[in-house]
């Protein structure tokens, strides 16, 4: 394809390694990216940076549970304290100002706002009340997510994400947050990346609650995609005039050879990452290529639930981090291929702006331009260290100057994004990484629970000056 993405990155990097003090981020004079109504923003998620799990009756919950179980978090590390926002939240509302930054993406911990029995918890509701209205004083635009991965523990124990049950629970939780929020959010997302959440979660164990069965994980997809359905009128009802919409990871799958096996391999890993969410939710119904490679795993759905699940939306939310490379595995599926001399993050992710790019390209054509995109994360880990006083994410500067110039060539081919939300506002818990793994653009000291801006915000938030300067 032509305008290739990467060839940023071959021009930029001589520069940027030899600690030129040219810009290295700033987006080209004819970038989509100047436009003043093009959100930029930064993204977080409740348990990855709030810690005080057991404070003013937050209940526990699967990743409480799940990280408190040896070897299944790196080094032991559980999200107990993480970045003690719950108690830093008002200096991290400065810092994120400060940064220039126009969008928040944060998400609610659902064990903190309702007790077993679906009473509100007043407490933990006020936290929420407090940060979205210093955020709406501070000018900032919201996006609130209901469900980034804490289910709590309780409901679980009554089978979790396999019990349709959940799903009712979920919109009754959607209810009480919007009623409550009403006002102060200005964009819902029901569920972060239910492709983790399903099959991390329930299909090979990963993530809490870690169990490993191919057919919970699509039965556990289906109920956290009713549960998103079932949410949506919802808020619609009692939260008008904000924009509801749902946040759905993506993958490029790319073939390791030109052969009829690869190409398909290709393809199912693409139906497996991407259009296992996003047909049921923009077509209302499952690809039939999922349950051929993963053949007698139907998920168990009554009459009514896809038009419940395909209910027009406001947004469609993408995450976005790396490609795949892969092959036939000889019978129904795929197998990764890492592909050798590729640029690689610490994750050990290959960085590869141009799949971005082709995927929100292939999903206008697929889904009509419909509906209009926020790129809700992006991003990458680092091992950044913080010397005399500094962070120099050389890598960074260039992984998100590369990503954003995918973005505006998505744009230019005609796809309806309307802003990008950077992962993550700051270092924090990554999950089954802990805390070795570092995505933020401000760096956090656990020890000391200092925060640092790296030189990649500076950068941002310099070109946002600039922006704001010229509308
Ligand atoms: O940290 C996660 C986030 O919670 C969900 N999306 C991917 C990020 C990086 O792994």
């Amino acid at each position: 394809m032509a305008n290739d993405a990467s060839a940023v990155f071959d021009t930029l990097s001589p520069a940027v390694s030899k600690g030129s003090p040219a810009d290295p981020f700033t987006p080209p004079a004819d970038s989509s990216l100047w436009r003043k109504n093009f959100l930029l923003g930064a993204a977080t998620a409740s348990y990855q940076i709030e810690g005080a799990v057991n404070e003013d009756g937050r209940l526990p919950s699967i990743w409480d549970t799940f990280s408190a179980i040896p070897g299944k978090v790196l080094a032991g590390d559980t999200g107990a304290v993480a970045c003690d926002h719950y108690h830093r939240w008002e200096a991290d509302v400065e810092m994120l100002a400060s940064l220039g930054l126009e969008g928040y993406r944060l998400s609610i911990a659902w064990p903190r706002v309702m007790d077993a029995a679906g009473a509100p918890n007043r407490k933990g509701i006020d936290f929420y009340k407090r940060l979205l209205n210093r955020l709406k004083e501070k000018g900032i635009t919201t996006f609130v997510t209901l469900y980034h991965w804490d289910l709590p523990q309780h409901l679980e124990d009554r089978g979790g994400w396999l019990n349709r049950d959940t799903a009712y629970r979920f919109a009754d939780y959607a209810d009480l947050m919007s009623c409550e929020l009403a006002g102060t959010v200005d964009a819902w997302a029901t569920l972060n990346e239910p492709w983790c959440s399903a099959y991390l979660g329930y299909g090979n164990g990963h993530h809490a609650p870690g169990l490993a069965n191919d057919r919970f994980a699509t039965q556990a997809m289906h109920h956290l995609l009713l549960a998103h359905g079932l949410a949506v009128p919802v808020l619609r009802t009692n939260d008008p005039a904000s924009q509801k919409g749902i946040v759905a990871n993506i993958g490029r799958g790319t073939p390791n050879s030109d052969s009829a096996a690869d190409q398909r391999a290709a393809h199912l890993f693409e139906v497996q990452h991407n259009a296992w969410i996003l047909d049921p939710l923009l077509k209302g119904s499952y690809p039939q290529d999922l349950f051929e490679l993963w053949p007698g795993t139907e998920p168990l759905v009554l009459d009514g639930d896809m038009e419940t699940i395909s209910a027009p939306l406001d947004f469609l939310g993408i995450n976005y981090y790396f490609r795949t490379n892969v092959a036939s595995d000889g019978a129904h599926g795929f197998r990764d291929v890492p592909l050798e001399g590729v640029e690689r993050t610490q994750m050990g992710w290959e960085v590869y702006p141009d799949g971005l790019r082709d995927l929100l390209i292939g999903f206008k054509e697929t889904y009509h331009n419909l509906p209009p995109i926020y790129i809700t994360e992006n991003g990458m880990a680092s091992d950044d260290e913080v010397t005399d006083g500094r962070v120099d994410d050389t890598q960074r500067i260039s992984f998100l100057k590369r990503h954003l110039a995918a973005v505006d060539q998505a744009i230019k081919a005609g796809v309806d994004i309307r802003g990008y939300f950077l992962w993550s506002l700051m270092d924090n818990f990554e999950w089954a990484f802990g805390y070795e793994r570092r995505f933020g653009v401000v760096h956090v000291d656990y020890s000391t629970q200092k925060r640092t801006i790296k030189r990649s915000a500076e950068l941002v938030e310099k070109f946002l000056q600039e922006r704001k300067a010229k509308a």
